[in-house]
């Protein structure tokens, strides 16, 4: 320990002693106002002023060290244990992280989440207001926290791969204000515990084969809430089990370091250097930062004296990281026993002031709305003696009511105009309740999408023209041609997957795109669809446009995890502060057997609500879809039809133009006497049935409804059903799935009940997965016959 002031201040390199000083009392001073926030943070919990409290006790001295070599244009990838390293990094302040404790909705307060996000979850904006990306390069840049463990990884694999792409892809030098030529390092913090998550292991491997500037910090205190490493990790040593990924000279793979969390001149100095090298190198590495403590146990739910033995929480307690900070600090002669005194005394008192300004900040606009509610209440006239005296009762239990919250107003409301009754003056008590749920509306239910200047809904649809002598060409073919245009006309889109790069993907819709486009535009991915999502979500984050692919659809489910946890939520639990303009492409629906049929779109759309679901059914339409997304900052997810590749259509001649508006379903085919509704390659096999159906004088509507999310916005369906009084939803998913969702959005959304002559149907797959072979298509996928035969059914009844 003797020398280590010394190193630390060689390492400093041009600071004076003075400066080197003033930041090593800066740290101290960061570290303890960050325990303090701990503490007081766990109090405001217990208390009953807030609801759950999570915090970073314990890892200060790591985050301090880290956060010197955290640069403007660098990314953080974390979780919940950060607040140090965000307030050393001048992201968050104490008060905000009190706002957010609190749930603070005001964004004024709490600009992280508007509240919706529990403590500990930062994040930094990455685009303007009219959808334009910010300059990047200029901030420290936080992609928005989330609680699944380990959630993070797979989108720092696209952080860092971002880097590399800027540093070597020729069209994306003069992107200067995303990138200074590819020297941005992603931060990314994980507990000990969360590295037993496949997430791991999977983003890892692909760091070392991909070599990106990825910088993995474990924050190692021993547990996962209460169980310990020995049944987390193997060897119980995270460093000793990546061994094999160790990169040599002669190989690719992550550099690995081991430091431990008391020791402050013996971080900075490898941080230093090893941030340094993967700046330069871009070969990741992961520092693995042990004999970390948790002075406060996990989080506010329980208290670790239940798994913690009493030699460990002394242990604990001995190698507390202020207490070793402040050693160290005295042994060096840095400051005195006083000086240090003062700076701990100063940091009590400011996190004491942040929270109580946090506080006041956040109950006063709820002390103003109760007490207007209690205006509105007391004032309302009444007749009758009974019913005032109720009214007053009201308004003095909500105003008496100390631990008040916005859902007590409504109750009172609600409970009001209840007893107000019929005959009473009650329209201003009515207003204003109806006033208050529209404004605590836009308070807690806005921002599921985009809401800006740059979202898909605002994007108009622009026809596909065919000339005289269109050919008509396969759909990989179409598809083909539009994505090479896309590629030459953006130089912001990338497109990577299995097969996707050398090969130009399984259909060629990328074939021979990577010749011609380069190996950094259109590349192949291992098999990894967690990390392909999440490869996409980081150059998303980082202003690039990715069309990442799942190969088949049935393998959605290995990359669902992040598309439901991280982009579908990002505009809500952001509040709009951040866009991930991810277009996830894939292939689905019908060809052969068990893994390549399937449609699970009820599934799709039911963990996807946040993205757009677009459900093409040929390779025209899917390109327009393609050029809606790209116009806007949405993310979205379009599956193109398995069996659509090798059928023909026209080529139209502005491939780059075409646009689908989003929401608004096609109708295929007019007809008076049933709609059917229906989507991607069931379509036809609706045709089949449906010119049959016209021998037996049945004259059948068909609506392709285009995409499942948004669902017909302007409700042209039950115009339709308005004129046959007769509808049925056809799809390929099993029942109850997304023809159930959309006979729900027809029947109570858009009130189509009123208008039906016969009971409604859905005509769905089975509920197995479908049989190999075209008789196991037949028998397992809706077919003509069932269409048929439904249908003759209804026009019998
Ligand atoms: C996918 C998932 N599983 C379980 C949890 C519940 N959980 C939250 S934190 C945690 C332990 C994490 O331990 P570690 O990674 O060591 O981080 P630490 O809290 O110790 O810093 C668990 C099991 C979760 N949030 N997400
Ligand atoms: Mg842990």
């Amino acid at each position: 320990m003797e020398n280590s002031s010394a190193t630390i201040h060689q390492q400093e390199g041009m600071l004076s002693y003075e400066d080197f000083r003033n930041e090593v009392l800066k740290d101290y001073r960061v570290m303890l106002e960050s325990r303090e926030t701990s503490l007081l943070g766990r109090r405001e919990v217990l208390t009953g002023k807030a609801k759950f409290g999570i915090f970073g006790d314990g890892k200060e001295m790591a985050q301090v060290a880290m956060a010197k070599f955290f640069r403007p244009g660098d990314w953080r990838s974390g979780y919940y244990r950060d607040q140090t390293f965000i307030f050393a990094s001048g992201i968050a302040t104490v008060q905000q992280f009190f706002a957010q404790l609190y749930a603070d909705p005001d964004s004024n307060h709490e600009p992280f989440s508007s509240g919706r996000q529990m403590s500990s979850h930062f994040t930094s904006p990455n685009f303007d207001t009219r959808g334009k990306t910010l300059p990047l390069i200029q901030q420290k840049n936080v992609a928005t926290d989330m609680a699944p463990t380990a959630a993070q990884m797979p989108r720092s694999l696209g952080l860092a791969l971002a880097s590399k792409l800027f540093r070597n892809s020729p069209v994306l030098k003069d992107q200067t204000d995303l990138s200074d030529n590819g020297n941005e390092v992603c931060f990314c913090t994980i507990g000990d515990a969360s590295t037993s998550e496949g997430h791991f292991w999977e983003t890892v491997n692909a760091a070392g084969v991909l070599q990106v500037p990825l910088a993995i910090f474990i924050w190692d205190d021993g547990y996962g809430i209460s169980v310990p490493k020995k049944y987390q990790t193997t060897k119980g040593s995270i460093s000793a089990a990546l061994k094999g990924f160790q990169k040599r000279n002669d190989t690719n793979g992550i550099d690995i370091y081991t430091v431990k969390g008391w020791d402050y001149a013996g971080m900075c100095e490898v941080f230093e250097a090893g941030l340094d090298k993967i700046r330069q190198t871009h070969i990741p590495a992961v520092f693995h930062v042990e004999e970390i403590t948790q002075p406060q146990g996990h989080s506010t739910s329980g208290s670790h004296e239940r798994y913690k033995d009493a030699e460990r929480l002394q242990w604990e307690r001995d190698w507390d990281c202020i207490k070793k900070m402040k050693e160290w600090i005295l042994e060096n002669n840095i400051a005195t026993e006083d000086e240090l005194e003062v700076i701990e005394e100063g940091a009590k008192e400011i996190v004491k002031q942040s929270r109580s300004r946090a506080w006041e900040e956040y109950v006063n606009p709820i002390k103003e709305e109760v007490s207007k509610a209690v205006d509105v209440i007391r004032s309302t006239i009444v007749n009758d003696i009974e019913r005032y005296n109720e009214l007053q009762k009201i308004a003095k239990g909500l105003e008496m009511n100390r631990d008040v919250l916005r859902r007590d107003i409504m109750h009172a409301l609600s409970l009001a105009i209840h007893a107000a009754g019929k005959a009473a003056f009650a329209d201003d008590l009515i207003n204003y309740y109806n006033e208050q749920k529209k404004y605590y509306k836009s308070v807690y239910n806005s921002y599921l999408y985009n809401q800006g200047a740059s979202s898909a809904m605002r994007v108009e649809a622009t026809e596909p023209v065919f000339a005289n002598d269109a050919p008509a060409i396969n759909g990989y073919e179409i598809i083909n041609r539009y994505f090479d245009q896309l590629f030459a006309h953006n130089k912001q889109v990338v497109a990577f997957g299995e097969d996707v790069g050398f090969i130009g993907d399984v259909n060629q819709g990328f074939a021979g795109l990577q010749e011609k486009h380069g190996e950094y535009r259109v590349f192949d991915t291992g098999i990894r669809e967690l990390t392909i999502m999440g490869q996409g979500i980081g150059l998303a984050l980082r202003g690039l446009r990715p069309i990442a692919e799942i190969q088949y659809l049935d393998y959605l489910v290995y990359g669902l995890q992040p598309l439901t946890d991280d982009v579908a939520t990002l505009q809500y639990r952001t509040k709009g502060v951040q866009h991930c303009p991810l277009i996830v492409r894939s292939r689905g629906h019908r060809l052969e057997g068990i893994w390549h049929s399937g449609s699970p779109m009820g599934m799709i759309i039911n963990s996807l609500r946040g993205m757009h679901v677009c459900v093409p059914r040929n390779m025209v339409q899917a390109a327009a879809m393609y050029n809606t997304i790209l116009k806007s900052n949405d993310p979205a997810i379009i599956i193109e039809c398995l069996n659509g590749y090798r059928l023909k259509e026209k080529l139209p001649s502005n491939l780059l133009e075409i646009t689908v508006a989003l929401g608004v379903p096609e109708i295929l085919k007019e007809g008076d006497d049933i709609t059917i509704v229906s989507y991607g390659s069931t379509l036809r096999i609706i045709q089949d049935a449906a010119n049959r159906l016209e021998q037996h004088q049945i004259s059948c509507e068909i609506i392709d409804v285009q995409t499942l999310l948004p669902f017909d916005i302007h409700h042209s369906i039950l115009e339709s059903l308005k004129k046959t009084n007769r509808i049925v939803f056809v799809d390929e998913d099993v029942p109850g799935g997304a023809a159930a969702y959309m006979f729900n959005k027809v029947m109570e959304e858009q009130g189509g009940y009123r208008w039906l002559d016969v009971a409604p149907r859905t005509i769905t797959a089975k509920p197995h997965r479908p049989a190999y072979g075209s008789d196991g298509d037949y028998f397992s996928k809706p077919n003509a016959e069932d269409i048929f035969e439904t249908i003759m059914e209804m026009m019998n009844e």
